[in-house]
């Protein structure tokens, strides 16, 4: 098979690249050759170096999170410009970028409340899969694929809308930046911005795989005192106090409710609690452990298409508060740029987060390492 390279010679060309291709779901992705369209008005195409592997990718595979297939999944990802659409102004090729779920189109609603961050461009609350004229820039055998998110990172090449793509320091290590793109700033931003964090608090992270773990290190950030950690596979806990959780808690130990627990070890209830696992037990769960008067709980898991939850809204009454947020409520285009320099300046401590490294060809290793609850982050690299 021919290896694309990044050239000059590739603009306004189909690239042909290897990509893996979800054709079903609950089934293994396939590495096929793909062919990559140029990038239209708005658009640009990017060299793929590095992404990480999000437990969301796992609810689209196990069918839990639909988006039409066949599809190129993938949405935590870096890589360098190879080319650029019309009109394109904010990124060239040979720029250092992440490629982001979560556009910011700084035209729409959301984009120009000084809070909102969910672009009205996003494509993940209903995806349709397709690029904004309806099209798609991908073929596999003959038949057109889907994009996910509008990102696509599981493939050698991808095209992206320019306004989620985001430029990065020029010296920004590309191997470990992918996850500032998705669960670093989703489980960090989470603790520091959304939930604001404060010095002395309680808080109380449900789930402990790659989210959660940035929750917890945005909960020491904002300099909580006592960080509760929960979660089902008590692999995770010796990691989990290495970042900072001073208690572990595994729900299966216990014949009451988690949150009864959590309430008897606290004695009112926690000041802050995040729920970075995605079912509606745990998010009441979450709830239900935030002090009644002024706990506040983030809800950060992506719940099962078509899912409810219910609760006494007497909970609410008390004063307790719930959120939810994406992507760490950063403005993406604005933010992430500054997480990469905050990185390099060793202010944010993203690489403990990636436990495992694997060639591109071996996602589906990763997706087993994250599935057996073995890894915290995998990256995959191209
Ligand atoms: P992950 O699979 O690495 O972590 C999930 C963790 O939850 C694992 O450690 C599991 O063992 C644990 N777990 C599972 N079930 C239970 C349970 N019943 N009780 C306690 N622990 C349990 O996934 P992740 O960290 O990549 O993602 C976590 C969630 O966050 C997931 O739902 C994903 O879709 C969501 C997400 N949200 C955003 C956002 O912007 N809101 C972004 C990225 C990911
Ligand atoms: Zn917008």
């Amino acid at each position: 098979m021919k290896q694309a390279k990044f050239c000059v010679e590739t603009t306004g060309k189909v690239i042909t690249c290897r990509a893996a291709i979800a054709w079903t779901s609950n089934a293994p992705l396939s590495i096929e050759e793909v062919e990559v369209d140029p990038p239209k008005a708005g658009e640009v195409r990017i060299k793929v170096i590095s992404s990480g592997i999000c437990g969301s990718d796992n609810h689209i595979i196990n069918g839990t999170y639909p988006v039409p297939l066949p599809a190129i999944l993938g949405h935590e990802g870096a890589g360098v410009v190879e080319s650029i659409g019309e009109g394109v102004s904010t990124v060239k090729p040979g720029d250092k970028v992440i490629l982001t779920f979560l556009p910011q189109c700084r035209e729409c609603d959301s984009c120009l409340h000084a809070k909102g961050n969910c672009c009205l461009k996003e494509d993940i609350f209903s995806p349709v899969g397709l690029m904004l004229d309806g099209t798609t820039r991908f073929t596999c055998r003959g038949r057109k694929v889907h994009n996910v998110f509008g990102t696509s990172t599981f493939t050698e090449y991808t095209v992206m809308h320019e306004i989620s793509v985001v430029k990065i320091d020029d010296d920004a290590p590309m191997e470990n930046v992918c996850i500032l793109a998705c669960g670093f700033t989703t489980g960090y931003g989470a603790a520091v911005n959304r939930a604001q964090v404060t010095p002395g608090s309680t808080c109380v992270v449900f789930g402990l795989g790659g989210v959660g773990s940035a929750v917890v290190l945005g909960c020491k950030a904002a300099g909580a005192s006592r960080i509760i950690g929960i979660d089902i596979n008590e692999g995770k806990f010796e990691k989990a106090k290495a970042l900072g959780v001073t208690d572990c808690l595994n729900p299966r130990n216990f014949k009451k409710p988690i949150q009864q627990v959590v309430m008897e070890m606290t004695g009112l209830g926690a000041d802050f609690t995040f729920e970075a696992i995605g079912t509606t037990d745990t998010m009441v769960a979450a709830l239900e452990s935030c002090n009644m008067s002024y706990g506040v709980c983030v809800i950060i898991g992506v719940s099962p298409a078509k899912s409810q939850f219910s609760f006494d809204p007497m909970k609410l009454l008390s004063g307790r508060t719930l959120k939810g947020c994406l992507i760490g409520e950063y403005k993406t285009r604005d933010c992430i740029p500054l997480l990469v320099c905050d990185y390099m300046k060793k202010k944010i401590d993203v690489d403990s987060v990636i436990t495992h490294k694997l060639p591109f060809i071996k996602i589906n290793q990763g997706f087993e390492l994250l599935q057996s609850g073995k890894c915290i982050r995998c990256v995959l690299l191209f």
